[in-house]
């Protein structure tokens, strides 16, 4: 019963790889689903006089924007939800009745009397139209956070205007008329009993009107990057910068990553993701996902001044899916330059919708001045997180682990291949040669001998037609031939294998030895500061996952590696399983398709002080070749 259903499901997961961008199913109903929500009456909000701050907020943002989702046919592949104006109620979760009863009273306002109250507030125009456009930016979000908290749809993106993260209790600011955002991670918290919430505000701009609504509130994580330049960038606050952590219960859940210079790119975002983000929000285990989704941050905008391509959005978005069982909410914030407003929509969409990622452009190494606002606020967070304490660990005990640093894969002793090996060794091939002509995307192939299959694998991988960069991510102990040691074109990563010490370690393997390295602690470490930056830095064309016999992990923690490698390979992915349970099998094939996790991360474990220290110093040892593995200037 349970094989014939597993089949089914591969051969589905088959046919949707083989059909690439762009063509995939489009999904009913459901948790599969992605939702999209736009509607008309947000384009009627615009500028009546002249202002130069304000005029860039217009209309044909809206419109830009879904006119390229609809010819990318990617409008069409989502669950159209409709908006709705929300109700004053639902404004006062987060707004002031007073201030609630002004923006309401723009509505019969002459152009001199808007114009006067708008005067009132930091950048900010009003409309006669204000009033209901934003409460129906504020129901749109709503409907888009119910839809996902029902299971009607998996996750979805608002298109809106005005937009939120600006707008504070008792102020609009900075185009923002009511907090979108901030009211829907409230109504989640009444309405559906949610305790754990995170926003992340990847708008080039601080959102204050959020951070100040949750800074007292450890229920929701609230994480901003933001162009700063040492508090010269608009709003030019003190508490927009990496040491303002929150308030009381509070502390620890603002997180705020300042972009000291312009021109920031694809991998000081990544890495900012992989190396504060990720670890804390894995650590909180969100039930939702909140994306204050404001496209300033994206290349070409002139706000921004930032060179972050539109696939890096594809990138960021597959690395949230992974949390909160995929409940990912994208609503609209900023993004003024259309065209770049446009495509970033598109990728971001894209990807929610479960098509592959496109490979990030680009050189891997983050910037000298991104670096700098990790390590700062990585060590404002260490007291906060355990996911990060080991940092301050490292530096009181001055530790060096050079014999923990140890070596690796003994020699394929054997030549003995059963029958029923050869079998499994026949499929694999044909498996691999498949992913390498582009047939399918990604595959699963289960062998009784994961050492023999997985040496002939990354050798067939290696021939004419094969990838020119190699990344072979073995778990477990594993044998690795001496002649694969050491080719350029693989990189060879062992989590759990035996402890070996070797004479010297070359670039092309990285090895974390001993039973505690695939313990989920040290895993989740490795993950996002070892694994994820080795295969962000060396963007390999294949990645073949090999699990040896009895590896340690949990099943949630090679699902996670599954879909988080995707990002750095393009989704060209080989998981070689020695004798897997059927359950595991299933949940890969569906990792592999781009569905949603089943659960929630569940209760978060820290590595033991040791592992952390011997990890951190494998990482520091290798930053040189593996520049995204930096996580400070030094
Ligand atoms: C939502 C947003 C920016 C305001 C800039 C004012 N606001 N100079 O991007
Ligand atoms: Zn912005």
């Amino acid at each position: 019963m349970r094989g014939r259903r597993e089949a089914a499901r591969t051969r589905r997961l088959r046919s949707s790889a083989a059909r690439g961008p762009g063509m995939a199913e489009n999904r009913p109903p459901g948790p599969q689903a992605t939702a999209l929500i736009y509607d008309e009456n947000m384009t009627r909000v615009r500028l009546l006089w002249d202002d130069p701050e304000c005029a860039i907020e217009g209309p044909e943002r809206l419109t830009a924007t879904y006119a390229k989702l609809c010819h990318r046919g990617l409008a069409q592949r989502c669950v159209r939800l409709p908006a709705r104006e929300a109700t004053e109620e639902e404004l006062e979760l987060v707004h002031s009745p007073e201030y609630v009863a002004v923006v309401k009273g723009t509505q019969t306002m002459s152009k001199e009397e808007l114009q006067t109250l708008a005067e009132q507030y930091d950048a900010v125009y009003f409309h006669p139209s204000t009033f209901p456009c934003a409460r129906m930016a504020v129901g749109a979000t709503l409907q888009l956070v119910d839809a996902v908290l029902t299971g009607a749809v998996g996750n979805g993106m608002a298109l809106v205007r005005p937009p939120g993260h600006h707008s504070q209790r008792d102020a609009a600011n900075g185009f923002c008329v009511f907090n979108n955002v901030a009211i829907a991670a409230e109504h989640a918290k009444r309405s559906h009993g949610l305790q754990r919430i995170l926003i992340v505000d990847w708008d080039i701009h601080h959102g204050q009107g959020t951070q100040r609504v949750f800074e007292n509130d450890p229920s929701v994580l609230y994480f901003s990057w933001h162009r700063y330049e040492h508090q010269s960038f608009w709003p030019r606050l003190r508490e927009s910068d990496y040491d303002v952590v929150g308030q009381g219960p509070g502390r620890g859940f603002t997180v705020n990553v300042p972009w000291n210079k312009v021109g920031m790119r694809n991998a000081d975002y990544v890495s900012v993701f992989l190396h504060v983000l990720l670890p804390l929000a894995i650590e909180f285990d969100p039930e939702l996902v909140l994306v204050s989704a404001g496209f300033d941050s994206g290349i070409g905008d002139p706000e921004g001044q930032m060179q972050a391509t539109p696939e890096c959005f594809a990138h960021l978005t597959l690395l949230l899916l992974p949390l909160a069982r995929g409940r990912l909410c994208a609503v609209l914030e900023g993004g003024y330059h259309l065209q770049s407003l446009a495509e970033c929509v598109c990728l971001t969409l894209q990807t929610l919708l479960g098509d592959p990622v496109p490979a990030l452009s680009g050189d891997p190494a983050p910037c000298l001045s991104s670096l700098e606002s990790i390590q700062n606020v990585r060590a404002a967070h260490a007291p906060h997180w355990a996911s990060l304490r080991h940092e301050a660990l490292l530096q009181e005990e001055g530790a060096t682990l050079g014999e923990e640093e140890a070596a690796m894969w003994s020699r394929l002793d054997s030549a003995f291949v059963q029958d029923q090996a050869l079998a499994a060794l026949g499929k694999l091939l044909a498996l691999l040669d498949k992913i390498l002509t582009g047939q399918i995307r990604a595959g699963i192939a289960v062998s009784p001998t994961a050492s023999a299959a997985m040496a002939v694998a990354v050798r067939r991988g290696l021939l004419s037609c094969g990838a020119q960069r190699l990344l072979c991510v073995a778990i477990g102990d594993l044998d690795i031939p001496e002649d694969l040691r050491d080719n350029g074109r693989v990189v060879l990563l062992n989590m759990g294998g035996k402890e070996q010490p070797e004479a010297a370690p070359s670039p092309m393997c990285i090895h974390l030895g001993g039973r505690e390295a695939t313990e989920p602690g040290t895993f989740l470490l490795a993950l996002t500061s070892l694994i994820l930056p080795v295969a962000y830095s060396f963007q390999p064309e294949l990645v073949l996952v090999v699990l040896g016999p009895d590896c340690g992990l949990r099943s949630l923690d090679v699902e996670l590696l599954t879909r988080l490698l995707q990002g750095p390979v393009g989704g060209r992915m080989l998981l070689l399983l020695q004798n897997p349970e059927l359950p595991l099998v299933e949940a890969l094939a569906w990792a592999l398709a781009g569905r949603a996790l089943p659960s929630t991360l569940g209760p978060f474990f820290s590595a033991s002080p040791k592992q952390a220290l011997a990890l951190t110093h494998l990482c520091r040892q290798r930053q040189l070749d593996w520049p995204m593995l930096q996580v400070s200037v030094t």
